[in-house]
């Protein structure tokens, strides 16, 4: 291609004018009208990938917008510096996982200010240095102080040759992943975050994120796992009593059998006097268990053991014998459950195998018959029968009155329970933030004094990938005194899970330097919550709800002041390519560098926003980029072509009844409406790039026959302008060149966004219609140009489209702009 606009000179030159005059750098001031920004930090593992690219592109689109929308904007980077793959290559490769590290850092460092990204440098973050870690560990001692962080014997994945814990993906199929050996189960102690006490309070926060994705408050929802129900206690013989978790009181009649969690500590209780039985039990437990961390989804057989016990229902006095089943979780409700054979389908499977007794106590409503003979467990609610005085109640009053009766009784109450599981954050590895613990034989533990914070990392210490941690063998970490009673101590040698740093980065952002505290309070105050958070939906649970769970803990420690990090989550969608997703391990990367060197910055930034709306994925495709870096030579050339147009200083304001008939007036307003509805309202980029493109567009056709009057040369001059402008954002490079190329000396990046004419900027009006499986069945009118989204919802809204569609699932919708929707059921 001919007269191609010199990119890389370009490039250099403005992020270079950028960093000089500090344009992104925000100014903590309470008067300004903040905006923050956030994308999600990236892990430094070498080099930037096109996930990165995309997701901060996203983000740079927005701030860059609310920048210029002339709001103070935040928006900082750091990185997520700590972790397995930085020991991984100190085993490999005998680099120093900090120098590993921090030269990764330098790199992706020098990728990042090549994408031109919109970030305040001077807030940069960086997890694996002493001055971040150190909060890490303050806040955990705070934690500890308040029994938030605690210590409890937990099972995990033991390699008996390399002598070290392994986590689940590194002990797959059962074996080491370095040596092959037959991974075992040990119980170690750990460390704990008691994230089960804020369980009903991150459920219960789904109300304030309307601004998130629906899948992903699901997901969530989910892994809570609230179920309502209550807790019963059965008694036992003696003074001795089983407690049971159930969602189905109503059932209790028909409870003809207990079962205990092999893990459940009755369970060894019970077996005492019968040795075979206890070996059984064993095999029972170290089955579950390694069903358990091979993740098997299928069910294995049901499998029970007598324990030859009895113990009594709370509401009918009869005795139903205990047994042990291996289908029970030791760490969901209780570990025990009341079997209900009739009415639950993994009991009734139980109670044909070993010959127990299945009685129904619930019939439907509508044919309230009994069936002897039932092929399979009725799990419907329905009426009670043989349920002595409850007998003809409704399930549902059934579950209310019952639930009283136990509570009046005091063997039982309604409760909540919870799939949540308290967050273990203890590692046995060396790039990780030690867990500030002292262990005193005589004092016991020991939280490390605030005034000796941080613990620091032993920087010479041995990585063999055996023998455990390489903390473990270094005599002068681990050998301390004791901060109490001045004896000899250990030093606990696990450090924290990563998650752990990014729970809490955010708020490390709005004051990245503060020295007496993670951050102030007072600043945070101004700057939080996040107004938009952006990153992939594979973040969706776990970093997300912990996010969430520290807020609320910092909030409850007196140094923040919101409960809810990110009222707003956008969850960006995945890069592929040839049908598949984006990876190393697929063969199927494209470097962003290379894309950089050979079209630009802008050009990535422009293909990879405009290719697809920022939530769905998005396909790589080499002739895109081509596409929109010619599309950048064209605007390059039509604005080099008009100069003269800005240097003859043709009218600055345009006469509008002069103009009135010009398309191109029109379609420069409507153009700086759809951008800035479309950036600031929807973050539909896409069609904001198209509708520049098609300003573009116009603006050619019709340059030669406007440059011929004074009033059509400033028609045309306002719209390269605003073209100029509205591109900012995208590529900012370009546009910020363009900018000074015709006369304007302030920058672009804080130049005020434009306003729009709402009289000339009204679309025109179409009408629309509206089929039902290809039927004509009703039509709508709507200004001309608006989105496949909005047809959708507009159409699917009409009163009469809602009778032909007769509550039939929609498979698809089929719109054409401004034209039709075709609604397929
Ligand atoms: C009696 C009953 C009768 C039950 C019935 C269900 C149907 P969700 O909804 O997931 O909370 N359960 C309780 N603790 C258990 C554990 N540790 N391991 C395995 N199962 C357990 O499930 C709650 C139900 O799952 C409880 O209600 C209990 O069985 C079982 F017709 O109690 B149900
Ligand atoms: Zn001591």
């Amino acid at each position: 291609m001919k007269d191609v606009y010199p990119f890389q000179e370009v490039e250099e030159k403005w992020q270079k004018t950028w960093a000089q005059k500090k344009v992104f750098e925000a100014a903590d001031d309470p008067r300004l009208t903040k905006y923050f920004c956030l994308e999600m930090y990236p892990y430094p593992s070498g080099r930037i990938h096109m996930g990165h690219v995309r997701n901060y592109s996203i983000g740079d689109v927005i701030s860059r917008f609310q920048l210029m929308k002339g709001l103070n904007v935040i928006h900082p980077i750091g990185w997520d510096a700590l972790g397995m793959p930085a020991e991984n290559a100190a085993i490999k490769h005998g680099i120093h996982p900090q120098t590993w590290t921090l030269d990764n850092i330098a790199h992706m460092k020098r990728q990042l200010q090549s994408l031109g990204i919109s970030y305040d440098w001077s807030r940069e973050v960086n997890t694996c240095l002493p001055e971040y870690y150190k909060w890490n560990q303050w806040i955990f001692l705070k934690m500890f102080e308040r029994g938030l962080a605690f210590r409890k014997k937990s099972w995990v994945n033991w390699c008996p040759q390399c002598r070290t814990v392994l986590a689940n993906e590194q002990a797959a199929g059962g074996a080491c992943w370095r040596c092959d050996s037959g991974v075992e189960q040990k119980e170690m102690d750990h460390w704990f975050l008691k994230i089960t006490a804020y369980a009903k309070e991150l459920l219960d926060g789904h109300k304030l994120l309307e601004k998130w994705p629906e899948h992903v408050l699901l997901m969530q929802k989910n892994w809570i796992g609230e179920s309502e129900g209550a807790h019963i206690s059965f008694p036992l013989k003696g003074s001795r009593t089983i407690g049971v978790f159930t969602t189905r009181i109503d059932t209790i009649f028909g409870a003809t059998f207990m079962l205990l969690s092999p893990e459940h500590p009755l369970s060894r209780e019970l077996l005492a006097d019968s040795p075979d039985k206890e070996k059984r039990r064993e095999e029972m437990v170290r089955a579950v268990r390694d069903a358990r961390m091979k993740k098997d989804e299928e069910e294995a057989e049901k499998e029970g053991i007598d324990t030859g016990k009895k113990a009594a229902n709370p509401f009918s006095g009869e005795e139903i014998p205990i047994w042990i089943a291996n289908y029970v979780l030791m760490d969901y409700g209780t570990g025990a459950v009341m079997a209900v054979p009739a009415h639950d389908q993994r009991d009734f499977e139980f109670a044909r195998k070993y010959g127990l007794i299945v009685r129904p106590v619930i019939v439907p409503a509508d044919n309230p018959v009994f069936e002897e003979h039932q092929e399979r467990a009725t799990e419907a609610y329905g009426v009670l029968v043989n349920s002595g005085p409850f007998s003809g109640l409704s399930s549902q009053e059934a579950m209310e009155g019952m639930s009283r009766f136990a509570q009046d009784r005091g063997f039982g109450r309604k409760s909540l329970t919870y799939r949540l599981r308290d967050w273990g954050i203890s590692r046995q590895r060396y790039w990780g933030t030690p867990i500030p613990i002292i262990y005193c034989e005589k004092c016991g533990t020991v939280g490390v004094p605030y005034e000796d914070l941080p613990v620091e990392l032993p920087h010479d210490v041995k990585f063999t990938g055996e023998e455990g941690s390489p903390l473990d063998n270094a005599p002068e970490f681990v050998n301390t005194t004791c901060p109490k009673c001045g004896g000899k101590a250990r030093r606990e040698t696990d450090t924290m899970d990563t998650f752990f740093d990014s729970s809490w980065y955010f708020f490390r952002y709005t004051s990245p330097h503060q020295k007496d505290a993670p951050f102030d309070r007072a600043v945070a105050s101004y700057w939080l919550p996040v107004d938009l958070y952006i990153g992939g939906v594979e973040h969706a649970i776990l970093h997300l709800i912990y996010a969430r769970f520290f807020t609320k803990v910092l909030r409850d420690l007196g140094c923040a002041s919101i409960g809810e990090p990110f009222p707003h989550y956008l969850a960006q969608g995945m890069v592929t390519k040839d049908g598949a997703a984006m990876s190393k391990s697929r063969g199927n990367v494209v470097d962003p560098d290379e894309m950089i060197q050979g079209y630009g910055a802008d050009a990535l930034r422009l293909f990879i926003l405009f290719a697809s709306p920022p939530e769905k994925e998005f396909a790589w495709a080499e002739d895109g980029i081509e596409g929109c870096f010619r599309f950048l030579n064209r605007v390059w050339t039509i604005v080099e072509e008009n100069r003269d147009l800005f240097a003859d200083g043709a009218s600055r304001s345009i006469n509008h009844d002069a103009a009135e008939g010009s398309d191109l007036l029109k379609k420069t307003h409507q153009t700086i409406r759809k951008v800035t509805e479309d950036i600031g309202k929807r973050f539909h980029l896409n069609t904001a790039i198209s509708s520049i493109m098609e300003l573009y567009n116009l603006a050619r056709k019709e340059k030669d026959g406007l440059r011929q009057g004074e009033e059509g040369r400033a028609v045309l001059r306002l719209a390269l302008e605003s073209m100029i402008v509205l591109l900012a954002p995208f590529t900012p490079h370009l546009s910020e060149e363009l900018w000074e190329r015709t006369g304007h000396r302030e920058l672009l990046a804080r130049f005020p966004w434009p306003a729009f004419d709402p009289e000339l900027a009204r679309e025109e009006i179409v009408t629309i219609v509206v089929q039902v499986n290809g039927k004509l069945r009703d039509k709508f009118e709507a200004d001309a140009g608006i989105g496949e989204s909005e047809m959708r919802e507009r159409a699917l809204a009409l009163d009469r489209i809602h009778s032909f569609i007769a509550g039939r699932p929609v498979r698809k919708v089929i719109c054409i702009e401004n034209k039709l929707v075709n609604i397929v059921v």
